[in-house]
């Protein structure tokens, strides 16, 4: 299943060792779990013996809260993080020095792929704090010589400001945020014909999007929309990313194992079938994870990517397994609305899903606002529109809501797209 040279299987396969053996000697959850699947370090010859090894998951971490999977000492951790989770309790990320310094290399790695150099000006809209995204692109940014902005998340009147200002050649942000941004460029040029930005690229990630969404990224700002890829419980951002070619995410090999597994019978898929994505880490000393769930649904992607980089690449994020919906027996992914909303002229991308409940029978309505104000009939008539489109493409009839542009939320994080009405 693997692409990689034998060099580099050489170094999976050691560091696939220490990690398991890391495992093994420090970490007693992981352990037994080892003792009851009948496997000891010893089994693990090579990455081809991965599937062997019993999986971990976002219950497990959420079972040992706070720290109860650290496979180092207290005394050696320099840093946490955690994730909210959309439910549950929140699960802790710890790091130790090695990790961080791992993380900054993965990091400036991934922006040195996507085209970023040392002469950029990179502004990091995601938030700072215990979400890993500001201080990821931070570290990452600076390691790789590029003059970062820490501007955060909001206040997007002094993000523009700073970005005309300062000359910022890179943001990086949620999508969503992204076409937030955008809206609000548009209006300034418009106030201010001439007033433009530098930009050359958008580095977006942290929430799934759709191809649609690109496209309305990439024309309101008019440079190339990259995906990158991560989740705090294997490190932050910094998992995988697109190059320019923007053909699917090149994994950053060297701290990663990818595999991708059905999300139901644990069984490995073949390249090119969508499943869920499995990831071990090979260098982690705080937390390292072996086989770890992320929910995620994605492929591995057959064949090179044009960029002439070999090595594995994985397809953008459909959207996590518990993210799907199941309306009237038909299964659906927000990403999915948001491919069909972006196929009808005159809508935004800003967009919410509802998920209401009668009689034990569950419905959607989409609210959609216009991308430019319209009178009543046009509206009518774009709501039948998107209608048809979305009955089309999910072979479900929606309800859909036109709305005037600016009706709905600004998410300056991860958006929350769906609303679950209380009951449902
Ligand atoms: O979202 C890390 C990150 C920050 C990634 C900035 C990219 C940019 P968590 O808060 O732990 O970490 O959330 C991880 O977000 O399992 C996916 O479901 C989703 N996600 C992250 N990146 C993408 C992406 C950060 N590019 C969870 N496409 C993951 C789709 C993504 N979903």
């Amino acid at each position: 299943m693997r692409r990689t040279n034998r060099k580099t299987d050489t170094q999976g396969t050691e560091r696939l060792q220490a990690t398991v053996n890391r495992l093994w000697n420090r970490v007693p959850a992981y352990r037994a779990k080892m003792e009851q699947a009948g496997i000891t370090p010893s089994d693990i010859r090579g990455v081809e013996d991965l599937c062997a090894l019993p999986f971990t998951t976002k219950q497990d971490l959420r079972d040992a809260y706070p720290l109860g999977l650290l496979a180092c000492g207290r005394e050696e951790l320099l840093r946490v993080h955690a994730s909210s989770g959309t439910t549950g309790k929140m699960t802790i990320v710890a790091y130790t020095k090695n990790d961080l310094e791992a993380w900054k290399n993965c990091m400036a790695n991934c922006l040195a792929i996507a085209g970023v150099t040392p002469r950029d000006t990179l502004q990091v809209m995601f938030g700072y704090g215990l979400f890993t995204g500001g201080l990821g692109f931070h570290y990452g940014g600076e390691h790789l010589g590029a003059t970062v902005i820490p501007s955060g998340t909001g206040f997007t009147e002094r993000q523009v400001q700073l970005m005309q200002d300062l000359g910022t050649t890179v943001i990086a942000c949620t999508p969503s945020y992204a076409v937030h941004l955008s809206e609000v460029l548009a209006s300034r040029r418009k106030d201010q014909p001439g007033s433009g930005h530098s930009l050359k690229a958008a580095i977006l990630g942290a929430e799934p999007w759709s191809e649609a969404l690109r496209q309305t990224v990439q024309e309101g700002l008019g440079v190339p929309a990259l995906d990158i890829y991560g989740l705090s419980e294997v490190m932050g951002p910094g998992v995988a990313i697109e190059c320019p070619c923007q053909n699917g995410l090149h994994l950053n090999e060297d701290h990663f194992l990818a595999e991708i597994v059905d999300p139901v019978t644990g069984e490995r898929l073949p390249e090119g079938q969508e499943g869920e994505l499995v990831i071990t880490t090979l260098t982690k000393e705080a937390l390292p994870l072996a086989r770890y769930r992320t929910r995620d649904l994605t492929c591995i992607l057959p064949g090179k990517c044009s960029c002439g980089r070999g090595g594995i690449r994985i397809a953008r994020i459909r959207g996590r397994s518990d993210d799907m919906l199941i309306i009237k027996g038909v299964n659906v992914f927000p990403t999915q609305v948001e491919a069909a909303l972006g196929r009808v002229e005159g809508l935004s991308m800003n967009y919410t899903l509802e998920v209401t409940e009668k009689n034990y029978v569950k419905d959607l309505s989409v609210s959609v606002e216009s991308a430019s104000g319209l009178g009543e009939l046009e509206m009518e008539r774009l709501e039948r529109q998107a209608a048809r489109t979305l009955h089309e493409s999910l072979g479900l009839r929606v309800a859909v809501n036109v709305l005037l542009p600016g009706s709905l939320e600004r998410f300056e994080g991860k958006a929350k797209r769906v609303r679950v009405a209380s009951g449902a």
